[in-house]
């Protein structure tokens, strides 16, 4: 064991996108709310190509008493009328919170400022279809290890069975390995030092594109359990070898590290 050496898989899952998370638009970004120069194309084209959910907030950033903000039906907003709103919001920033689908209207009431381009329309959709079939989130692996004693191997299943490192599917040898777990399903990694993977360095992730919390991370197959010391002599061990392969004694520890990422579960098991 005084050669061991430990695998440690961090489930990194990227929570940058939490499907739960609300985004906050500013309007206009740096424009905010004003008159556009660009007219009334310049909020069209802020608002276009952006996904608007609901509980998202809308921040109309605007000088007090130079312009309000005004919630209005789709017949006052292309006639600009601003005499009867569905509310109206005299202080900037002012915070809109999306909390229905659908289109919504919004005008500034001053003078001609609609009139002018001070407009603004939103499509506000509900969150399953703002993501009709969730790909999954890239999650991300790290191998910590020694530089030069390991490197880390993606495998198809057959050759991570066989512990055939001849065609790897991508090879890191800088430590600590990022791994980008792109797709769903199995991934098969182990370690290409011949003699380690014989010796038990591998390990099989299941990438589940589910966030269901329920979906507890499941281990793939206990890759075959190291012999115990007393059988060892019939595990080849390939002269050569740069380091003795992992003598791994006793019943590899069969570790669970389950990131529930919002879109992504990991299940994987480490073992040293
Ligand atoms: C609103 O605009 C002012 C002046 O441009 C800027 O300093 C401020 O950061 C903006 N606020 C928001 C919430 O964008
Ligand atoms: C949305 O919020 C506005 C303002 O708070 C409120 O008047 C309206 O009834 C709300 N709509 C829904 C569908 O909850
Ligand atoms: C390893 O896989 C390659 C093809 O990927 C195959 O040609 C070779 O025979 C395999 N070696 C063993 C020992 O199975
Ligand atoms: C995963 O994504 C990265 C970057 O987006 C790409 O370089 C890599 O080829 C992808 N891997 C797979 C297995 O799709
Ligand atoms: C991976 O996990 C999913 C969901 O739990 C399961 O349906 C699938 O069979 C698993 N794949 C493997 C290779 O174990
Ligand atoms: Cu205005």
């Amino acid at each position: 064991m005084a050669r061991s050496f430990f695998l440690v898989l961090f489930a990194v899952a990227t929570l940058l996108h939490g499907s739960a998370a609300q985004t906050r638009h500013v309007v206009g970004d740096s424009t905010g709310w004003t008159i556009p120069s660009g007219g009334a194309a310049t909020y069209t084209a802020w608002a276009s190509g952006k996904t608007f959910v609901v509980d998202d907030t809308l921040v109309f950033n605007f000088t007090n008493g130079q312009h309000d903000v005004a919630k209005v039906t789709k017949s006052a907003y292309d006639a600009c009328n601003g005499a009867s709103t569905i509310f109206t919001l005299l202080s900037g920033p002012a915070t809109v919170t999306l909390n229905e689908t659908g289109e919504q209207y919004y005008i500034c009431t001053f003078g001609s400022h609609c009139s002018l381009g001070q407009k603004l329309t939103v499509n506000v959709v509900n969150r399953a279809s703002a993501t009709p079939s969730p790909a999954p989130q890239p999650s991300r692996s790290v191998f910590n290890y020694q530089s030069n004693a390991h490197n880390v191997e993606e495998l198809t299943k057959e050759d991570y069975d066989s512990c055939n490192s001849s065609s790897p599917l991508a090879t890191y040898t800088t430590p600590p390995a990022r791994v980008t777990l792109n797709k769903t399903g199995a991934h098969y990694f182990i370690c290409g030092v011949p003699g380690h993977c014989l010796g038990g360095q591998k390990l099989a992730i299941n990438v589940t594109g589910s966030g269901s919390t329920a979906n507890s991370p499941s281990p793939l197959a206990t890759p075959p359990s190291p012999s115990s010391p007393s059988t060892n002599p019939s595990t080849p061990s390939p002269s050569g070898s740069l380091a003795p392969p992992p003598q791994n004694s006793g019943a590899a520890s069969l570790g669970l590290v389950g990131v529930s990422a919002t879109l992504l579960s990991l299940a994987a098991a480490f073992f040293y």
